[in-house]
Formats: C-alpha cells, structure tokens, sequence
C-alpha cells in the first residue's frame, strides 16, 4: 500500500478513474504530472523523471485517443504521439527498476474481421479496421513491446485491451468524442431544443461493447494486484447492443422522443467489436454497472458539469 504509484494520463478518461479508486482503496503514495509538467513525448525528460522519483508501480493510461472520426482524420499524429508516449515511458519504466506497469491498449487491435466473440489469441490474424489502423498499430506495439521487455529483460509489463469506455470526464466534444458521449450530448440538446430529430453516423447497424469507466478502472487495480503472467488481457462486459439500440437507450435515459435519422456519409467502421472475456472471468472478475445505470451515471454527472 506505500509502494509509490505513478498513473500517466490522470486527467484523461480511464487515468482520473484509477487515481480516484486508488485514493478510495486507501493508496497513499500516488504521483501525477499534468502534461505541462512533463510532456510524455520527450524522451529525455521521461527518462530524468522516472530516474529522479523511482516510482514502482505504472498505470500507463497516457494516449492521443478520440472517436472514429479523429482516429480517421487525423492517423500520423494518432500514430506519432501514441508510440513516443509509450516507448518513453516503457523503456524508462524499464531503466529506472519499475516493479510493475500496466499498458492500456484497446479493443481495436484485433483483425476488422474477426471471429466473435474477439479471443486473445486471434490478435495479428488479419487485416484491420482502416479507421482507426494508425492507433490500433500504436497499441500492438506498446502490447508487444511490453511482452518483449519481459522476455529479453524479465520486466513484469501486463497489458490489458479495453473494450469501449464511456463515463464522468468522458470528452464530449461532437468531432473528437466516441459514439456513446456524442449521442448523450446530441439528445440531450435536441430535447432542450425541441428538435423534432438527432443525427446518428453511420447506418446504426454496427454492434459495439461498452464497459463504465469506474468498472474498467477497478479492473486495473485488480489486475494491477493480482495478475503477472506475460499474456494480454481482454477487458469488457460480453454483452454488445447496436448503435441504434445505443441511440434508443440514450433517447430513454434523457427522456427525448424524438427520431433518429441515419448519416450514412458517415463511417460505420468495424462492424462488431464483442470482446471474449473469458480469461477475465477465470481470474474471478465481473463488471458490475450494466449499460442501462451506467449511462444514467453519466448523464446525471454530465448535467451537473453544464451548470
Ligand atoms: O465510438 P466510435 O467513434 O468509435 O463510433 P469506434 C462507434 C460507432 O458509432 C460508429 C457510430 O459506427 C460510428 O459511425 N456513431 C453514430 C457515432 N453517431 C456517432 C457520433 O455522433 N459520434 C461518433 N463518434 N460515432 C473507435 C476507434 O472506434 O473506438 C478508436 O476509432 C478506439 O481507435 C475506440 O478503438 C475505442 O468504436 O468505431
């Protein structure tokens, strides 16, 4: 419990989950840098960090993450700035005698189409989703380069493969946010504003598994506490809705009745992403918060933040 901790990205969407439910499980010595204080990009000044406050445990939760349009817009910097922050802060995890680090990748790693539910296993078996390929390469390597530190160095790297997340501090902003914050913010304002529709992109028909951040983060910990075999692991519930059925769950949620009108100039990207879970299981750890309350959850703090 005093051994220092040091969550990279503790502002971001999965990061300031992880410091909250660290502080809540009673650990103590947890550091953070904001990106002015370190910009995770530089080698050098990584490196000097990491040899100056030795820290022991890494949660690396430090991405340039966005929804599939960013991923789609805006590919060199996804790939630039995702491999600098995590070779930088691998390889000094690495140099400066880190007990432990935790990589978080994502879901979109595996092949476009890949048999479902997506196993472990079926990683590099074909080809991916071109909307977001510069981001998923990103993470195969941070994946891999974790597993290649254990094998050439005997480090103790994990990595986990989160399905999508959603949650409070979740960006919703309409270009840059994944789907779930984008509908909640859509809806929410076509309600205020009487508009008799709500844009969706795409045809509504691709499948996607959504995980509460709070869950995703508690599974972190656990992981964190619990588990050093060298393989990666899936995180996410099992359970996958449609787009539409997303929109008409939000439109409940926020209470809005009105109709949902398909923008299929927009990309569907890959048509299901339902994560095999089974591995989680066996180390005895469920989600707890289902869709339905955990959209409630987000919409009651995403109110309270526009007051
Ligand atoms: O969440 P999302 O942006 O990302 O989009 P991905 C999921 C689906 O929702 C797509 C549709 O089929 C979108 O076309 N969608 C409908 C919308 N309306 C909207 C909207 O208003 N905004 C957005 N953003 N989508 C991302 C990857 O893929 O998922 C990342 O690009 C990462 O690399 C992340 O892996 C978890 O699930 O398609």
């Amino acid at each position: 419990m005093e051994g220092k901790i040091y969550v990279a990205g503790h502002r971001g969407l999965v990061g300031s989950h992880i410091l909250e439910c660290l502080q809540e499980q009673g650990y103590t010595n947890i550091i953070t840098m904001t990106r002015n204080e370190l910009d995770l990009r530089n080698q050098s000044a990584v490196l000097d960090f990491f040899m100056e406050e030795k820290p022991q445990y890494i949660f690396l939760a430090a991405a340039h993450v966005g929804g599939i349009q960013a991923n789609n817009t805006y590919p060199a910097e996804f790939i630039m700035n995702n491999l600098q922050i995590q070779c930088n802060v691998i390889d000094a995890a690495y140099k400066s005698g880190v007990k432990k680090l935790l990589f978080l990748g994502s879901s979109c790693i595996y092949p476009k189409m890949c048999p479902q539910p997506m196993a472990e296993e079926y990683l590099l078996t074909g080809e991916l989703e071109p909307t977001n390929e510069a981001y998923a390469i990103a993470k195969i390597a941070g994946l891999k380069m974790c597993e290649f530190y254990n094998r050439q160095y005997g480090a103790n790297f994990i990595s986990v493969m989160p399905t999508n997340l959603y949650g409070p501090n979740d960006n919703f902003d309409l270009e840059s946010s994944h789907v779930l914050p984008a509908l909640l913010r859509k809806i929410h304002e076509a309600k205020l504003n009487n508009s008799p529709t709500v844009e969706v992109w795409g045809s509504g028909e691709p499948l996607r598994e959504f995980l509460y951040v709070k869950d995703m983060a508690e599974a972190c910990i656990c992981i964190m506490e619990n588990y050093d075999a060298a393989n990666f692991l899936n995180i996410g519930t099992g359970v996958e809705v449609s787009i539409r059925q997303l929109a008409e769950i939000i439109k409940n949620v926020v209470g809005y009745s009105g109709e949902l009108v398909f923008d299929v100039s927009k990309p569907d990207g890959t048509p299901r992403k339902l994560l095999d879970v089974s591995k989680l299981h066996d180390l005895g750890w469920y989600h707890k918060v289902d869709l339905i309350e955990g959209i409630e959850k987000t919409y009651k703090w995403y109110l309270e933040i526009l007051i």
